[in-house]
């Protein structure tokens, strides 16, 4: 792994939000493409941060310090991610599940469709499923994102497709789910229409969903 990588990576983790902003930039500069710092030194920063909360050596305001710095990061890799859309592939409407409240994963999820043409409608976390009906209907979206990663907030993803049924729109939106917990037999479970374990392949995804 290039040093700096390996730099950012630590300082991602101890939540050192100024300088990881800085050694981002340096990256970009010594031309380290973003989808490898995005890869090999912040997400690889978030999963040490989690494993470390599982030990008991690291409490919330740690993981909420990581997840500020890795955010800041992202911002500054976002443009060059999202580079490419020109044209509306299609609309999405995305957002993490009711009672969840975790983000970093979806706004990836949203960042790379944006960079695919798609348009993004981003209801944030939290999200009830009358709000995911309601953006779904008012938007006339053409697919639905529903991020979770807890393994209590998943039942909430099925609740979200039941209600899209409730409203008689299940036939017209793609349901497309993902986040750490989620499995592909889970998605079948639940009648999603797809899942995807990453934000790469959930471009895929998506581009598979608009053409059936
Ligand atoms: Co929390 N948290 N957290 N947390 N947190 C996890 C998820 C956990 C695995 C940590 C651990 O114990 N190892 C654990 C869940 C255990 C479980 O359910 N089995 C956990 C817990 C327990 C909790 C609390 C309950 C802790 C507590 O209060 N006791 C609490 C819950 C709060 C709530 O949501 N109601 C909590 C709180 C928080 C913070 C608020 C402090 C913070 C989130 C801040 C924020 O988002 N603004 C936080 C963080 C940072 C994490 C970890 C460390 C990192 C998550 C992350 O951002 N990963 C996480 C440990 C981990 O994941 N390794 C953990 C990076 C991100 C890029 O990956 O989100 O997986 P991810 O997204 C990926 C894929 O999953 C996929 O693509 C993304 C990019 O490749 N993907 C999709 C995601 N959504 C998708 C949607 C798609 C397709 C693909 O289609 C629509």
């Amino acid at each position: 792994m290039e040093p700096i990588l390996h730099t950012i990576q630590g300082k991602v983790i101890d939540g050192e939000m100024a300088e990881v902003v800085s050694l981002v930039k340096e990256a970009m500069q010594a031309g380290l493409p973003a989808d490898r710092i995005l890869n090999e030194s912040l997400i690889t920063a978030m999963n040490e941060v989690g494993q470390r909360f599982e030990r008991g050596e690291f409490y919330i305001p740690e993981m909420l310090m990581a997840a500020r710095t890795m955010q800041a990061a992202l911002a500054i890799l976002k443009p060059t991610l999202a580079q490419g859309g020109i044209h509306a592939a299609g609309k999405v409407v995305i957002g993490t599940v009711m009672g969840d409240l975790h983000e970093i994963g979806k706004n990836l999820v949203a960042t790379m469709l944006e960079g695919a043409g798609f348009e993004i409608i981003d209801l944030g976390t939290d999200v009830p499923p009358e709000k995911f009906v309601a953006a779904v209907r008012d938007q006339q979206a053409d697919i639905v994102g529903i991020s979770a990663l807890l393994t209590t907030t998943m039942n909430a993803m099925r609740r979200t497709i039941e209600a899209f049924e409730k409203a008689g729109l299940r036939r017209k939106v793609k349901i497309m789910i993902g986040g750490a917990p989620v499995t592909e037999a889970f998605a079948k479970e639940i009648g999603a229409d797809g899942y995807s374990p990453d934000a790469s392949r959930a471009v895929t995804l998506a581009r598979t969903l608009i053409n059936t």
